[in-house]
């Protein structure tokens, strides 16, 4: 196998949103005979439950934050600081490497570090863990969130469906300037991969070129949180088929109090049961009395748990909606899986991915605030019952299935991801 001796370093950042894609990717290429090794920035005060990697290497570079409080930091600082302090970790551990490698890795795939990499002589490829569709239109945005070109997915999006730190600009002030700057940091890159398939976003695919995505049903290996997987599953194998709605908002959005009472309300009066993930930091936002009000034995209507293995609960069969923030991720495992959306977007790409998933895949339907911002529990109730089993929803479960099949074929060998891979891997094999 020509790939067996060539060496590549992946940097992964270290939220859950990301490493999950990367760990993916990571084990794809090992499966296509590469030698990976997956590089984690993590500060000493932080665990990593490691699950299963055992293709590829792990190891772990300083974040910069042991001595630093990050809950002080701006965005913006936070940003900064961990980007200076990752260069720094990330260079050291080249260096190191290629004086004590025989083989040492040509390539670094990541999101920015690609100075670092021309610096040691290596290639750089940036791996984005979000849709082709959320990060390309920014080549189109000047600093200011000015639309200055019209690549195809303008037809499909309006401003307020870019990405938050686009069309809210002045809410994240100095993010979009970060991030642009990043953007044309990319362009040193000699390859640009994306976390898609090209089925999903085939216009804009065909416009820029071949991406590519990957997805498995092996897990993934690598978790910040620690997964309540078997309370879960036990829980799912006691409801009805496609009985259940799965609840969460990743593992980084935090909603505001009054959402989080009108999203009890609506769940309280949902006919369906539900598994609701509310992360620990987000428990003090729970009615009082509210895990009480659920029950202790299996046939309560619902199960709030911190934390859950999110393929596992996908997968199941009592499992019929996913109420989702419409994180990338997210909205890929509930395609891939078949599952369909109620899409309530928070920040960031969100809002673009649900706009995909209502109007272009018709794979789910999407929440709407009322005047003063807040989804109503009556609006989260009617969307539920739609979805779950109504007349519109009909459309909707069809083509979640219909999505499951599409992104089986692209995963298969021969697929039109594996074809991606493939074709990656040999030009890194050049
Ligand atoms: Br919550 C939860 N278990 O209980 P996204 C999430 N996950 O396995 P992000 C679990 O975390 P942003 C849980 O499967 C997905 O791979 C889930 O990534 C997994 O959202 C990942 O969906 C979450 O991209 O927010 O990273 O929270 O949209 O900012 O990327």
């Amino acid at each position: 196998n020509p790939a067996k001796d060539i060496h590549v370093l992946v940097l992964a950042h270290p939220v859950q949103g990301h490493i999950n894609p990367t760990l993916q990717f990571s084990k794809r290429l090992a499966s296509k005979g590469l030698k990976v090794t997956f590089l984690i920035p993590i500060s000493t005060k932080k665990s990593l439950n490691l699950v299963n990697a055992s293709s590829i290497q792990v190891e772990y570079i300083s974040d910069g934050f042991d001595n630093v409080e990050e809950d002080k930091l701006s965005i913006k600082e936070y940003l900064e600081h961990f980007r200076l302090s990752v260069s720094q970790s990330l260079s050291d551990f080249i260096q190191k490497h290629q004086s004590c490698q025989e083989n040492p890795a040509k390539v670094l795939i990541d999101g920015w570090a690609l100075d670092v990499a021309i610096e040691h002589g290596m290639h750089g490829a940036s791996f984005f863990t979000q849709s082709a569709s959320s990060v390309l239109p920014l080549e189109a945005v000047d600093g200011r969130g000015r639309v200055l070109c019209d690549p195809p997915v303008m037809s499909v999006l309006g401003l307020n469906d870019f990405p938050s730190f686009v069309a809210d600009v002045h809410k994240y002030p100095g993010v979009l300037d970060i991030v642009l700057g990043q953007f044309s940091n990319f362009r040193k890159a000699k390859w640009l991969l994306f976390n898609t398939f090209t089925e999903l976003e085939e216009e804009l695919v065909n416009w820029m070129g071949e991406p590519m995505r990957l997805e498995d049903d092996t897990g993934y290996g690598l978790s910040l949180f620690k997964p309540e997987s078997e309370a879960c599953l036990r829980w799912l194998d006691s409801k009805p088929p496609c009985s259940t709605v799965y609840v969460s908002f990743g593992s980084l959005a935090s909603l505001g109090e009054d959402q989080m009472e009108e999203l009890v309300s609506g769940l309280r009066s949902m006919k369906s049961h539900f598994l609701w993930v509310v992360r620990e930091s987000e428990e003090k936002k729970l009615p009082l009395n509210f895990l009480q009000e659920l029950g202790l034995d299996d046939d309560k209507k619902g199960l709030v748990v911190r934390w859950c293995n999110q393929l596992q609960v996908l997968s199941h069969g009592s499992v019929g909606c996913f109420m989702t923030h419409c994180g990338w991720n997210s909205t890929l495992e509930a395609l891939s899986l078949g599952v369909p959306m109620v899409a309530m977007p928070q920040w960031t790409d969100q809002p673009t991915n649900a706009t995909f998933i209502e109007e272009v895949w018709k794979a789910g339907l999407r929440v709407r605030a009322n005047e003063r911002g807040v989804v109503t529990g009556e609006e989260i109730e009617s969307c539920v019952n739609e979805v779950m089993d109504g007349e519109r929803g009909k459309e909707i479960r069809e083509n979640s299935l219909r999505w499951k099949e599409i992104a089986k074929r692209a995963v298969d060998e021969g697929g039109s991801l594996d074809k991606n891979v493939e074709e990656f891997v040999s030009n890194v094999v050049d």
